[in-house]
């Protein structure tokens, strides 16, 4: 399998944990971020993101939670997107919170780093604001996600990853004390150490 990724990408990590998780992760090949610049990414998925995982028979799969869907069904290891209805729900409602901090991440993140007269600090603060309260949600959350290795506690850690990585200004651990006693153990394990974006 061919994974169309950057190094800087929380939904490529999110990607990369789970196939850590599943014990998948050497049979995947990274293709490196130059197949977002030399069209080799758009020719396999229209939507022109990374992540996306090309199957040995051609097949492209994207986005992140389809892949992560698919790696779920593959290799061993906890269960990412549990079977059961209410258990499902569950999951996939943390995973959009997760995933919700990632989008405002990157979105406040490239809004940047437009040139100066086109930077709109409205934009970047509405993007902040939704981190912020995700964050708040989850330290609601938290408990009762505990040690679980699933779809949504591997989200919640690629996206505080990259509010570490890219949005440390935020100061996330302050008021989430829940939260961050969760982060500090599960950012230990081998799959989040072997994904740390680059420094
Ligand atoms: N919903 C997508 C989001 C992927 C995404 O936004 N990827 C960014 C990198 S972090 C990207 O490829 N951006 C390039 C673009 O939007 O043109 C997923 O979960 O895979």
């Amino acid at each position: 399998m061919k994974l169309h990724n950057s190094p800087t990408s929380p939904f490529v990590r999110k990607v990369l944990i789970a196939a850590h998780e599943r014990g998948l992760a050497d049979q995947i090949e990274l293709t490196g971020p130059q197949t977002m610049e030399n069209g080799e990414l758009r020719a396999e998925n229209p939507l022109e993101k990374v992540p996306a995982l090309v199957l040995d028979d051609g097949t492209a799969l994207y986005d992140s939670l389809v892949i992560v869907s698919y790696l779920d069904g593959l290799g061993s290891g906890p269960q990412l997107i549990p079977g059961d209805h209410a258990a499902r729900t569950t999951v996939l409602r943390r995973h959009a919170l997760a995933d919700g901090i990632m989008e405002a991440g990157v979105a406040s993140v490239m809004e940047t780093r437009r040139p100066d007269d086109k930077i709109w600090s409205d934009a970047i603060n509405r993007q902040r604001g939704k981190i912020q309260r995700a964050i708040d949600a989850l330290e609601g959350e938290i408990e009762a996600m505990g040690d679980a290795v699933d779809l949504s506690t591997i989200s919640t850690g690629a996206a505080l990853g990259y509010v570490d990585f890219r949005l440390g200004d935020l100061g996330w651990r302050d008021g989430h004390p829940k939260l961050a006693a969760w982060y500090e153990p599960f950012a230990k394990r081998p799959s989040m150490v072997g994904t740390t974006p680059p420094g």
